[in-house]
């Protein structure tokens, strides 16, 4: 597929620029273009806030122009928390409308109305690259459960730490500076208990050292009650939520629930825990995107599970050699992944690897709404 036009490439910037600060809402970007130059532009407003669209014609007389959107206007519906944008469109006089993509919550019957308005409708502008920006909203969108990227840090020799030498933190400030900004862009994080056993992390989203104003959803699996409800994920600085299974001790679970963590009760095959089940709720309290920070079991139990998503790999120059934790836990299934669309980026001394796994496929974009 072609590369975007270069006004629905500002558009796209702008749907970027504001990525997981929108959810459940979908991050869109719209620019407003008359006689070949941009005249105003808009992104999503977080959740019950102005949508892109309305952002842009908020700020000019739009009457003749062209509006670019990454993505389809929306149309009424109940619950609606905005005015609709296609009545927006409508009502400021806009000659035509540029999308990238259908909105799989509008489908189609917002191109619909605004064609009926007498507006002309364009679709497929930068199609691909919206529908890679949007893959979140998108898979949670189809299949109602969160996006997941497995995040992991390993040395050359494929090893994720070496606590017997003293070594727990494997990467340099560069990495650690681009994880919590990816962690400020998602609607959770999760990690196992045995990650809160070893490192007491605070799993909290500190893109340049500052806490993020929108702080994700942490989540701890810990189906046996292992953790001390004194640590500090469990401190009220962001929401909680433990899943744990049936079992773990009253006393324990009365101690989080006083902390006002929210507590899952899932089942357990083969002695683990039902990850679908948890996604499946997670997916209900609109948490569109999830990333697993570990450790090991946790990792092989999403990629055994086939739940994994997206692939963040940090690679850092150095062997753990005999002492080194692996990445792959002995005695875990774990299967062959093949990464594709795969983006590398230099984090001196550290390299991230980024790719998609295929577990799952967004739908091909739709170019033409159904009559
Ligand atoms: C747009 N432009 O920027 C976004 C859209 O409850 P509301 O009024 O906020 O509407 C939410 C729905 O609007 C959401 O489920 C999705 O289908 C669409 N999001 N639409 O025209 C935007 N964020
Ligand atoms: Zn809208």
């Amino acid at each position: 597929m072609s590369a975007p036009s270069p006004f629905m490439q500002a558009a796209i910037d702008l749907a970027a620029s504001v990525r997981g600060t929108t959810s459940p809402n979908p991050w869109v970007g719209a620019v407003l273009v008359r006689d070949g130059r941009i005249i105003a532009q808009g992104a999503t407003a977080p959740y019950g806030g102005p949508h892109a669209e309305a952002n842009a014609l908020a700020r000019t007389d739009a009457r003749g122009t062209t509006l670019y959107c990454t993505l389809e206007p929306c149309v009424p519906f109940p619950g609606k928390r905005t005015p609709p944008c296609t009545e927006t469109i409508i009502a400021a006089g806009v000659r035509r409308v540029v999308i990238a993509l259908l909105d799989p919550h509008v489908g189609g019957k917002g191109v619909q109305r605004l064609r009926n308005a007498g507006i002309d409708v364009e679709i497929g502008d930068g199609a691909e690259a919206v529908t890679n920006l949007l893959r979140p909203y998108l898979k949670w969108r189809q299949l109602g459960i969160p996006y997941v990227i497995a995040k992991v840090a390993v040395s050359l020799d494929g090893a994720v730490g070496a606590p017997a030498a003293g070594i727990t933190w494997l990467t340099g400030e560069a990495a650690i500076a681009r994880a919590h900004r990816d962690r400020a862009s998602v609607d959770a994080i999760l990690v196992g208990s045995g990650t809160v056993l070893a490192d007491d992390p605070a799993l909290t989203a500190r893109p340049n050292g500052q806490p993020a104003p929108r702080q994700p959803v942490r989540i701890v699996l810990d189906a046996r009650g292992r953790t001390d409800p004194a640590a500090r994920v469990f401190q009220p600085t962001a929401p909680v939520i433990v899943a744990t299974a049936p079992g773990s001790p009253p006393t324990w679970r009365q101690a989080l629930l006083q902390r006002g963590i929210t507590l899952l009760e899932l089942e357990r095959t083969e002695g683990r825990l039902e990850l679908r089940q948890l996604l499946q709720t997670l997916g209900q309290r609109n948490i569109q995107s999830l990333i697993v920070e570990g450790g090991p079991t946790v990792h092989a139990s999403f990629f055994d599970a086939d739940l994994v998503d997206e692939l963040h790999a940090y690679v850092t120059p150095r062997l753990l050699g005999s002492v080194g934790l692996p990445l792959v836990p002995p005695q875990h299934p774990f299967p062959i992944v093949h990464l594709d669309n795969v983006e590398i980026e230099p984090l001196p001394p550290d390299v991230l690897v980024r790719g998609y796994t295929g577990s799952w496929q967004p739908p091909l974009p739709i170019l033409t709404p159904e009559a």
